[in-house]
């Protein structure tokens, strides 16, 4: 049986060397490696071969299969050369014609916008930590202060796994915990930068995906005024110099006292337009002081420390400096969209 292999072999080669162009090598590479070619009908044929001789045919059959399939390779390779040259030489190709543009990928403008953002924060001396995006309800809400059955926790539409107790975080917030419980009791000065999942209706302004980053420095004197000087360096080093913000009272069960901070309308410098809904101001992120009880949770003392925290949303940051007016592009994948950035 085996020596039947060696046949098969020098008729593969021999035929082979009488496909002259490319269309009778396709013609070859289908008789011999096509689903009910010579190759496949030879490995087949182990079946009707006596127990003791198999491993040796078996392993003869695919050095046969290696062997030709390696000289069409080099066959086609040398087809190939030959025709290139044979154009070159006929004048069939102009070399002087400019090539073909290739498209560099570029990175998606949430993750410029992000690392922008990151890098403000870096020159300000936060770190970043990475923290999961499938997390523990109970680190998403219950150590924020919010037990189960809590109202607030209707502020953030949640998405449930199929594992009891694990859903896709709502929002960066609660790898404040994680980070905390590394840090405690040494002093925390940390951005926690990632992808949040809201159950929400989609518009313009809101999608269930989104990119946010979450702020957090916690020490023995830690103060609002600490929280107000962070976040006025980083949006005036984000959109300009001349901005101004504004801390507006509002309500977290995580931070006491808890705030939104305002940037005066980049549209219509606090005139009132359009954008800021004539208010003059435009809202940018959530903040406040830690909650006490969060404090304890993360594993600080709060009779000793205390600590603020920020979250902003990364896309809208996006659109505001790009004048974006439907957050639906960010994932819609549209290249026409995308190559703009
Ligand atoms: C929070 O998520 C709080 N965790 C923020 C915070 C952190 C407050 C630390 C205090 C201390 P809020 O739900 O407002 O808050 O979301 C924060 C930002 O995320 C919003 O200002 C917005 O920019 C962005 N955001 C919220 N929901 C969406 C959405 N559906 N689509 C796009 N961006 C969103």
């Amino acid at each position: 049986m085996a020596s039947s292999l060696d046949t098969l072999l020098s008729q593969g080669i021999e035929e082979l060397r009488l496909a002259l162009d490319e269309a009778a090598l396709r013609t070859w590479q289908t008789r011999w490696f096509g689903k009910t070619g010579e190759i496949s009908q030879s490995l087949k044929r182990i079946a009707q071969i006596p127990a003791a001789e198999r491993p040796e045919y078996g392993q003869k059959a695919n050095a046969v299969k290696e062997h030709l399939q390696a000289a069409h390779d080099a066959a086609l390779l040398v087809l190939q050369d030959n025709t290139l040259e044979n154009d070159l030489a006929k004048g069939g190709i102009d070399i002087t014609l400019p090539g073909r543009r290739s498209s560099p990928g570029r990175l998606h403008p949430s993750t410029q916008t992000l690392r922008k953002i990151l890098g403000i924060f870096g020159e300000l001396g936060f770190e970043p930590f990475t923290s999961h995006e499938v997390e523990e309800d109970e680190v998403n809400f219950g150590l924020l202060n919010m037990p189960a059955h809590h109202p607030a926790r209707d502020m953030w539409d949640t998405f449930h796994t199929t594992r009891p107790g694990w859903i896709l975080r709502t929002h960066t917030s609660p790898g404040q915990i994680h980070a905390m419980r590394r840090a405690a009791p040494g002093p925390l000065r940390v951005v926690l930068p990632g992808m949040c999942y809201r159950y929400e209706q989609i518009t313009s302004r809101s999608e269930i995906m989104f990119h946010q980053v979450e702020g957090l420095a916690v020490g023995e004197k830690v103060h609002l005024t600490d929280l107000k000087g962070t976040l006025l360096a980083f949006i005036q080093r984000l959109f300009g110099d001349k901005r101004k913000i504004r801390l507006r009272s509002s309500y977290f069960p995580f931070t006491e006292p808890s705030m939104e901070v305002d940037m005066d309308c980049i549209l219509c410098l606090g005139k009132g337009c359009g954008l800021c809904k004539k208010t003059g101001w435009l809202e940018i992120l959530g903040a406040g002081m830690v909650h006490p009880t969060v404090l304890k949770n993360g594993g600080y003392d709060p009779e000793t420390h205390s600590g603020f925290a920020f979250g902003l949303g990364v896309e809208r940051i996006v659109m505001l400096l790009s004048g974006m007016d439907d957050i639906r592009h960010f994932w819609a994948n549209d290249w026409r969209f995308l190559k703009q950035f």
